[in-house]
């Protein structure tokens, strides 16, 4: 079964690859010569997830999933959740600004619950699905590592001594909150 992921995030593409079964071709924005960016204008992870996939699915009249994901922290009263990728700066998002913002706020706070949130909205002949994964863990007090992307070098997941960016790909992959979403979303995909 042909399927799109869409996404412009490279590092999101990877992952999912590695995820997928080969029973789905995946087909990228390349592959439909789709080159313009989606607004998220959602207020919550669910509505941007939905975004992505309803202007594709709109627009070509094919099969499409979309990933939307944020990091939730509690002290934090859920920040920076649906605006993970443009908390500190909204014009020239970079994950190092992100970080370093992150480990400003929590400076002092010992409550250092976290979670990251992925959810997959799937857009199967017209009617959407959504699936959820998420992932608990605790905000580190600097950072440690260089693999992944985005917030993973000041995310340790629960029962871990390392974050995610001290763990390779495969082993990310394994207990992810991407990961939890995309067996989900195989598991319905497999019976539809
Ligand atoms: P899309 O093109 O798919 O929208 P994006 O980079 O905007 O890609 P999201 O909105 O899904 O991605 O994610 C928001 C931000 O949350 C992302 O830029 C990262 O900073 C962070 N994030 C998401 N998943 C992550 C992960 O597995 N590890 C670390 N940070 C992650």
């Amino acid at each position: 079964m042909k399927l799109l992921f869409a996404t412009n995030n490279q590092n999101k593409l990877k992952e999912i690859i590695g995820l997928l079964s080969d029973q789905f071709e995946l087909l990228t924005f390349a592959d439909i010569g789709f080159e313009d960016d989606i607004e998220e204008t959602g207020s919550t992870i669910e509505e941007n997830a939905s975004i992505k996939s309803k202007t594709i699915a709109e627009k070509f009249n094919i099969n499409v999933f979309s990933d939307d994901s944020g990091l939730e922290v509690e002290a934090l009263g859920g920040a920076p959740g649906v605006h993970s990728a443009r908390y500190a700066d909204k014009e020239n998002p970079s994950g190092e600004k992100n970080m370093a913002k992150m480990l400003t706020k929590m400076k002092d706070e010992e409550n250092r619950n976290a979670r990251f949130k992925t959810v997959i909205s799937l857009v199967l002949n017209g009617k959407e699905h959504l699936f959820e994964g998420t992932v608990n863990g605790i905000i580190t007090k600097e950072k440690r590592g260089e693999s992944g992307f985005g917030y993973d070098p000041v995310f340790q997941p629960d029962g871990y001594e390392i974050t995610f960016a001290q763990m390779s790909a495969e082993e990310k992959n394994s207990i992810s909150h991407r990961y939890k979403a995309v067996k989900k979303l195989c598991e319905f995909l497999t019976t539809a």
